[in-house]
């Protein structure tokens, strides 16, 4: 229980959540459950393992037998020599992405414990704020040169950040949105539903990656920390398809962070587990182990797949805050994230109060000129291409198209994940308009620096 639980501004909190409107911005919290970190930086949790991000695009027809399970070293030292039949470099390339995958999980949803004690409410992220910055790749900069981080804030209500990732020099890219929704049960978890899908891009193959739903323990005893819940994919477009299935303490193990993935050869055959062609399971925030499923479903022995405790994260290098633009986060949000650190509640009120009526001034400003906020790096694409919003369609060849049908996957603005004809997707009226990166627009760009 955290030493704050117990006091009356932390239960006068947890009133307020009984009468919650969905909005979490309209949440007044304490200060000592406040994060100094505003939600456009979490893009940067997709590659805090650079290496691991670029893997696949070092697995070729020459290495793929032995490149990504050779000689794997347990924790009593003892050497297991990889006895997998690894079948294709596209096999093998799926489970490099699939380790990358899982090696981000850790970031995403237990830094803000390991960093600042629990999970924190992230400030809000205004309309066109950006946060920017690169991997250096020091351990071995002369394979892999640098990574590029671009998030933008490209709605502010409902809040949707969009990402980009790159590596130039390997031709390894990311791009995706996230936007999520958030519900508070009666005995006061919150349930959050993400919404939005990421691609990645290795060379000549595409992966289409979805996020999970997850829920928020603690918050009575004002510890808050996060669970995964239900499915997330990796389907490639090679056909060849990763089914990862998430549960907390006490559901499918006793353990926390538990996650059980199979590997497909294509999206029918997912509909039978016997099918599956390596299995792979384990804490995501810990050990986990992989197996390959011999003739008849029976899994051979396991050996070590990833262990997030023992491969430490490279963090971002961002610039020194006096060279950032204003619409960059950390310069933006710098007297409030100063107050939140002293713990100053009056300080955070007026300081928030003074870029939150900067914000209201500039929209209405745009509503008397009859324009819009710009959006710098990303543009909203309506891939339903019966309705007329104006928007821009897709193009013929849209990898976001092609990767959905393979895996059966909605297009609507539903939650992510969730595939043809399961519960979101049967209701009508919904939109599809997903966020894409502009790489152009980047390479355009004169006032955003790295
Ligand atoms: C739910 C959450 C904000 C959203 C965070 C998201 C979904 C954002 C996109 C990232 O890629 C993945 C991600 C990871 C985070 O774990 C998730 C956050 C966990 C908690 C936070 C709530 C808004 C905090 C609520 C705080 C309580 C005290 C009300």
């Amino acid at each position: 229980m955290s030493q704050y639980a117990s006091s009356s501004t932390w239960s006068s909190f947890l009133k307020s959540l009984t009468s919650f409107n969905g909005d979490l911005s309209s949440l007044s919290a304490p200060p000592f459950i406040l994060s100094p970190v505003s939600l456009s930086e979490f893009s940067q949790y997709w590659a805090e393992h650079p290496d691991l991000f670029l893997e696949a695009s070092f697995i070729t027809q020459d290495n793929y037998k032995t490149y990504l399970l050779e000689n794997i070293v347990d924790d009593n030292d003892i050497v297991h020599i990889n006895r997998f039949n690894l079948e294709s470099p596209e096999v093998t390339r799926l489970l490099s992405v699939t380790k990358w995958f899982i090696s981000t999980l850790k970031s995403q949803y237990c830094s803000r414990n390991e960093s600042m004690g629990s999970e924190k409410k992230p400030l809000n992220p205004f309309l066109g704020e950006v946060f920017v910055g690169k991997w250096e790749n020091n351990r071995n900069k002369e394979r892999f040169e640098e990574t590029v981080l671009l998030s933008e804030q490209v709605s502010h209500h409902p809040p949707i950040t969009a990402f980009s990732v790159f590596n130039d020099k390997n031709n390894v890219k990311l791009e995706g949105y996230n936007r999520f929704k958030a519900t508070f049960t009666k005995s006061l978890m919150l349930n959050v539903k993400q919404y939005g899908h990421t691609i990645l891009n290795v060379k000549n193959e595409t992966y289409l990656i979805t996020t999970p739903p997850l829920h928020v323990e603690g918050i009575l005893v004002g510890s808050p920390f996060v669970e995964l819940d239900g499915k997330s994919y990796i389907q490639s477009s090679t056909g060849l398809l990763c089914v990862i299935e998430y549960s907390g303490r006490g559901y499918f193990s006793g353990k926390k962070n538990y996650y059980k993935a199979h590997i497909y050869r294509n999206f029918e055959a997912s509909k039978l587990k016997t099918n599956a062609l390596f299995t792979i399971h384990g804490q995501w925030s810990g050990k986990s182990k992989i197996s390959q499923n011999l003739s008849g479903g029976k899994p051979s022995h396991a050996i070590l797949f990833y262990d997030a405790n023992k491969t430490p994260v490279e963090h971002l290098c961002v610039k020194p805050i006096e060279k950032q633009h204003p619409l960059e986060s950390r310069k933006a949000w710098e007297a409030v994230a100063e107050a939140i650190k002293s713990k100053d509640m009056n300080t955070i009120t007026t300081t928030k109060n003074v870029l939150e009526e900067s914000q209201r001034e500039l929209r209405k400003q745009e509503e008397a000129k009859g324009t819009t906020w710009h959006r710098r790096w990303f543009n909203d694409v309506d891939y339903d291409l019966i309705s007329d919003s104006g928007k821009q369609k897709p193009e013929k060849e849209d990898e976001f198209i092609k990767l959905a049908k393979l895996l059966h996957y909605s297009q609507k603005n539903v939650p992510s994940g969730t595939l043809i004809g399961e519960k979101g997707d049967k209701k009508d009226n919904i939109t599809s308009v997903h966020w894409k990166f502009n790489r152009s627009a980047w390479d355009d760009e004169q006032e955003i620096v790295l």
